[in-house]
């Protein structure tokens, strides 16, 4: 088949979860052409089958704005035309899924078949603003199919938008062959000093990821004289804030904000808990990454984190901002070898279970036949 794959090149997991499926269904045979307004993040090796466009956006003195959306319609357009797809796969409602329907409306050829994946925020957060629920309503009522990556974000979906269309539940996935615990002694050793324990969060920093909370469960831990760092990664608009707390706080020495990183499997080897005590996740891509390989979360219990951590088993779930009952979690897990091994078992086992990617991709691979069948 002939897929293109539109999604947010660098901005957070919608873009990984649409590169890492584009590339597995690329090793499947599948021809796929990534379109974006800039390389996606994680495209950063040949392979067979893959080819990306990148969307130009004309600048006009009129437009104060950029016209995104008619700039990627345009770019979709050139691509069914010279490259003959068969699905459009929009990741991330807006303005990816708008894009898709006009595409095919211009067209008009009911042959080319358009596959929305709901991520996230999309649903619950921006595309709740007035001025955008009914484009989102509009572009989930005329896509051919839907996908979201929880069951949780699949209620929310019918309960905000209240929309009769079929909504699969395809999980996010990861290749266990990849993640994997490795041996981190030359890492260790640039993180923290031999006695401490390494809690680690990655994210894009956003208000949602409520990232500061991080810093109030490190706080709980030395006080109760645990020696611990906290190593966070990424970077974004609640940095400034977070560093500003832990240096209200006194503990600054304590964090290393190490700032965007790519090399996440040997960092995460290194972690002893993942912390996310995020406002709002639908599935909470960067928990299954520390599971796969060996870490522990502790998280909020909201959204679609349930889903992927199980409380008790492979990690803790909190009431959201319960920061004092999360550091409760982290020094209970990490003061217990016998059950952080546990934990650590559990959530590698969980991880290939349940999101393996051999297992997840057939999913999506269903999903574009019957619609090329139908
Ligand atoms: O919805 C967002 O905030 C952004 C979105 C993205 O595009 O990065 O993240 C979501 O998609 C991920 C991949 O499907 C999920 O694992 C994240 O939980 C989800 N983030 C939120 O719901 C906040």
């Amino acid at each position: 088949m002939k897929i293109g794959m539109i999604c947010y090149p660098t901005y957070g997991g919608s873009g990984i979860v649409a590169t890492e499926l584009g590339q597995e269904l690329a090793n499947r045979g599948h021809e796929i052409h990534f379109i974006s307004y800039a390389m996606p993040m994680r495209l950063d090796t040949f392979k067979d089958n893959i080819y990306y466009h990148e969307v130009e956006i004309p600048h006009y003195p009129l437009f104060e704005f950029h016209l995104y959306t008619l700039a990627l319609t345009g770019k979709i357009l050139d691509v069914i035309k010279y490259e003959n797809l068969d699905i459009i796969h929009a990741h991330y409602a807006i303005p990816h899924a708008i894009s898709g329907i006009l595409t095919k409306q211009i067209i008009g050829d009911s042959r080319v078949k358009l596959v929305t994946t709901l991520h996230g925020t999309d649903i619950t957060l921006i595309g709740m603003e007035p001025a955008f629920n009914p484009i989102v309503k509009y572009s989930l009522e005329n896509s051919d199919a839907i996908t979201s990556v929880s069951k949780y974000l699949k209620d929310k979906t019918y309960q905000n938008f209240n929309i009769e269309k079929e909504i699969s539940v395809v999980p996010n996935f990861i290749d266990t062959k990849l993640y994997k615990r490795n041996e981190c002694k030359n890492v260790k050793k640039h993180l923290s000093s031999k006695d401490e324990i390494i809690l680690m969060h990655i994210s894009n920093f956003r208000q949602v990821k409520r990232v500061p909370d991080t810093i109030l469960i490190l706080k709980e831990i030395l006080d109760a004289g645990l020696p611990a760092k906290l190593v966070l990664i990424g970077d974004g608009p609640e940095r400034n804030e977070t560093e500003r707390l832990a240096r209200e706080l006194n503990i600054i020495d304590n964090v290393k904000f190490l700032g965007k990183q790519n090399a996440f499997i040997e960092l995460l080897s290194c972690a002893d808990i993942f912390l996310l005590p995020s406002q709002s996740e639908s599935f909470g891509l960067s928990a299954l990454e520390a599971m796969a390989c060996g870490v522990p979360v502790v998280a909020s219990n909201i959204g679609g984190i349930p889903e992927v951590v199980v409380h008790g088993e492979t990690g803790y779930l909190a009431e959201l901002g319960d920061t004092k009952r999360m550091a409760k979690y982290v020094i209970d897990l990490v003061t217990n070898s016998k059950k952080w091994q546990i934990f650590s078992d559990n959530s590698i086992k969980r991880a290939a279970k349940e999101f393996e990617i051999s297992k997840i991709i057939p999913h999506y691979e269903n999903i574009y036949n019957n619609l090329m069948n139908s």
